[in-house]
């Protein structure tokens, strides 16, 4: 098992001065040691950032759930591969075991086949975080069709763009979901969604709350009687290894949303290999990723990743807050949790709670958290370090994209000293560069720039579906043979990273490039702030002046307005300086996000500049009520 598991720093600094040396024999290693292949690569790897065309493992044969179900059989059969736990807290959590997990793909991938599923056809799942959603993305794997996600937390338009946009023959769903307090009508929402879609010809319903459906005859049909009928085996698609494992689609800053295509092989290698060692996994770790399925993280550390380790992967339907604030610790208790990978904005609504919640529960089966998705403000991190991890368990700040498939940059837990904001170092065999506005790398520490990455990983997405040239355009155009993240970092004195946002939050003002993410801790450590965002408008001085958007926490609701607006002000100035004051500050009651989590500044920037006559796409907002109640009151 050469260098499979790294477990000290220097080891950390061999393996990865080996890995950027020589990236092909790094994961030739890797990939010939820890999986089972129907048939050795010819070209470990072919590339050119220009066309762009990147192979890993060409000529190789394998299927995935091979690696991920058939070969734990003999070991695990009977071990728990996925720990289903309810969103109702009073029904009781399902242990499926690897044995009983192959048999489910295997039925469901037979029902597709007798439904005309072939290889590299596309089916569409929109489902909750329930067993069958896992099932169904490694049927697809089981014969070859290409699976394309859609988090069932999107409207029916959304849907629909994304099920023509790939020319989708199935989809797979259910009657509703459950989700917190609520059910939602998941069933209407397709039928809805389908009259826009005429390539679909099946979809197969998942019964989860027994509710009231309309069938349309001849395309929709109860998936469970096709799955009892089924037969329980059905024999592995062999694919080659840049067959297209996925689509999943991420919003782009304009436009329709890009389909991500990712493939087989490369994929497999760098999400198994990053999951043991970035949550330094171990055999009997019971590791829960809180992230739904329907967006990457969930596809690399839910389903691939962990069960290619043949871990046991938790999966959760419910929601942080129901029945209280204390459901995630109510868990952590119950399973016995050991990895907990969770999205800072899960933390900060949690810290604004009481603490009762976090300290009513057992937490000390935890040796490692996780945070994704967005860079963490100090305040979350230390409030996550303190209360839930007891100062014991490292915080692994894991910086990483749809398109880039795995985690990139990231501490090792127990290896990499970890600082609070920063996303530390690059992982194994990822060569990051910062870039400046004229094209050139900028080397040296205590550097700041774009976030670019200079030779392939074996899961960067190969093109965007349908659409290479925009691949090309987005990701390989605007610096010469880079891939660009989008991303600005900066790397201190002793070569961490600290992700600054994307680019397009950089704002210049007064000729000073100011990253949003520090101005937005500072202004968060006050004790009346709950969250913030900041965006710039057009000033006749200095180009661009600050607008902070601040959310009170309920305690400081009562405060007067204007001497708020000066203690935060203060504060700014005292932790970054004068030039990062804000011109204008506005309290809202909340801030639109994506359904992922993610600020949508893009809009809070219409609303600063006074421009709000088209605010271009929303369709991915989850609250756009909160956009009505900012512009009525916009200063
Ligand atoms: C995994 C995921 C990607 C964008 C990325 C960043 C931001 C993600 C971090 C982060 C700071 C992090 N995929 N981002 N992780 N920023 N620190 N640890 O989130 O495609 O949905 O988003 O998310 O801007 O480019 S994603």
């Amino acid at each position: 098992m050469s260098n499979y598991h790294i477990k000290h720093l220097e080891e950390y600094y061999q393996v990865y001065r080996k890995s950027v040396r020589n990236p092909e024999s790094f994961w030739e290693e890797m990939a010939e040691e820890h999986f089972v292949w129907r048939r050795r690569w010819d070209n470990v790897l072919t590339w050119d950032f220009e066309k762009p065309e990147i192979k890993w493992f060409e000529g190789a044969k394998l299927n995935i759930t091979e690696n991920c179900l058939d070969r734990h059989l003999p070991t695990r059969g009977e071990k728990t591969a996925i720990l289903f736990e309810p969103n109702d807290p009073k029904e009781a959590a399902q242990h499926i075991t690897y044995r009983q997990l192959h048999e489910k793909v295997c039925r469901m991938a037979n029902v597709f086949l007798e439904q005309g599923i072939k290889k590299g056809d596309r089916v569409c799942i929109y489902l909750p975080m329930i067993p069958e959603l896992a099932v169904s993305l490694l049927a697809c794997a089981r014969i070859g069709a290409i699976h394309s996600v859609v988090f069932a937390g999107f409207s029916s338009n959304a849907l629909a763009t994304r099920i023509n946009d790939s020319d989708c023959k199935m989809v797979i769903t259910s009657d509703g979901s459950y989700r917190g307090g609520k059910t939602i009508d998941l069933k209407s929402i397709v039928d809805k969604a389908l009259e826009d879609c005429p390539g679909v010809t099946s979809v197969l319903v998942v019964n989860r709350i027994n509710g009231k459906v309309t069938m349309k005859e001849g395309r929709d049909h109860w998936l469970q009687p096709l799955m009892d009928d089924a037969y329980a085996d059905c024999v592995a698609e062999v694919m080659d290894a840049e067959d297209p494992l996925f689509i999943l689609y991420t919003s782009g800053s304009t436009g329709k949303p890009k389909g991500m295509v990712h493939t087989i092989a490369g994929y497999m290698v760098y999400t198994a290999y990053t999951f043991k060692n970035v949550f330094q996994y171990r055999e009997g770790d019971i590791f829960w990723c809180t992230a739904d399925i329907g967006w990457i993280t969930g596809h690399s550390y839910i389903v691939y990743g962990p069960l290619a380790n043949g871990a046991t992967t938790v999966m959760f339907e419910g929601v942080p807050s129901h029945p209280d604030y204390g459901r995630f610790w109510q868990v952590v208790e119950k399973h016995k949790i050991t990895q907990f990978y969770t999205a800072p904005t899960a933390i900060r609504a949690l810290a604004k709670e009481n603490l009762d919640y976090v300290e009513k529960y057992d937490l000390s089966s935890l040796k490692v958290l996780g945070s994704v998705g967005e860079p963490i403000n100090e305040e979350a991190w230390h409030w996550y370090n303190n209360n839930v991890g007891k100062n014991m368990s490292p915080i692994v700040d894991t910086w990483w994209q749809t398109e880039t498939g795995g985690i990139m940059i990231t501490p090792i837990p127990y290896v990499t000293p970890t600082t609070p904001t920063y996303a530390t170092l690059p992982f194994i065999g990822i060569q990051p560069a910062l870039m400046d506005g004229e094209g050139k790398e900028i080397k040296g520490n205590q550097v700041s720039g774009r976030l670019c990455i200079k030779y392939p990983w074996p899961s960067v997405a190969r093109t965007i579906w349908g659409d290479h040239q925009r691949f090309k355009d987005t990701y390989f155009s605007a610096f010469k043979d880079m891939y660009f993240t989008g991303d600005g970092a900066l790397r201190d004195a002793v070569g961490y990273y600290r992700i600054t946002g994307r680019v397009d939050d950089v704002i210049i003002v007064s000729g000073h490039n100011l990253g949003t993410a520090p101005i937005e801790d500072s202004i968060n450590e006050h004790p009346a702030v709950a969250e913030s965002a900041i965006v710039g408008f057009p000033h006749d001085v200095k180009g661009n002046a600050l607008y902070g958007f601040v959310i009170l926490k309920e305690t400081g609701e009562g405060r007067d307005r204007d001497n708020l607006r000066r203690e935060i002000n203060q504060q700014i100035t005292e932790h970054i300086g004068p030039i990062a004051k804000l011109d204008k500050i506005q309290f809202v009651p909340g801030l639109p996000k994506t359904r992922s989590g993610k600020i949508m500044r893009r809009i809070l920037r219409k609303i600063a500049s006074n421009d709000t006559s088209n605010l271009g796409d929303t369709s991915t907002l989850l609250n756009p009520e909160v956009v009505q109640q900012i512009m009525d009151e916009v200063l």
